[in-house]
């Protein structure tokens, strides 16, 4: 059985989505960054970690990309062109996207108060519109990669959510029902019942 660590509203999100995709049963620990439960298993202290027989995975897209990998789902196989092709997406995803409602976030509230620089959050908002365009053009439909749900879709679905509610541009009307799509997902929608839980 698995164990998620994470307190709710947070890149643990990602994690309960994905085994509510797998069908995979899982315990939650509501943990806090930094609280010993955490640090026992990554020095990081950040969230989400995930247990399994006692040893822990930190990373959300580390953990994503252990859970495709071993049940063979949402996922190319690894070791072929179409894993590396995913895969670059996902580091485009992180790179391009993620990096940027991240730092906005901690030029708002994480930052100490003193540290922090509002005014570099117009030039992330602008761009993150340019790259979340350059993105558009490598989405193939219905999911990021093609016909199947993919661990870029998780990643993806989740910092278009984070962005939105940040107030990043979203002007793609097709990227807007995407993320509709995605979260009308009978697994999203147990995984936000589970994070309300
Ligand atoms: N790249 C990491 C980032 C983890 C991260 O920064 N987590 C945040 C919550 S979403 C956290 O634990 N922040 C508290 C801290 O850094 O102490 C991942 O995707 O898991």
């Amino acid at each position: 059985m698995y164990t998620v660590i994470g307190a709710a509203k947070n890149r643990t999100f990602r994690i309960i989505w994905m085994l509510e995709e797998l069908g995979q049963p899982y315990q939650r620990n509501r943990a806090q960054p930094q609280s010993p439960e955490v640090t026992q298993h990554s020095v990081l202290g950040k969230l989400p970690v995930m247990v399994e027989d006692g040893e822990g995975i930190s990373d959300s897209v580390a953990i994503l990309t252990y859970l495709a990998d071993k049940h063979g789902s949402l996922t190319a196989p690894a070791g072929t062109i179409a894993r590396g092709k995913q895969d670059a997406v996902t580091f485009q995803i992180l790179d391009d996207l993620e990096s940027l409602v991240w730092s906005a976030a901690r030029h708002s509230f994480v930052l100490p108060e003193e540290k922090r620089v509002p005014a570099v959050k117009d030039t992330l908002k602008w761009e993150w519109a340019k790259n979340l365009k350059t993105l558009e053009r490598r989405f193939q439909g219905p999911f990021v990669m093609g016909s199947e749900i993919t661990v870029p879709d998780i990643l993806l679905t989740h910092t278009l959510n984070w962005a939105y509610g940040a107030k990043f541009p979203i002007e793609s009307d097709d990227m807007m029902a995407y993320a509709k799509r995605m979260r009308e997902r009978d697994a999203y929608l147990r995984a936000v019942a589970s994070e309300e839980a």
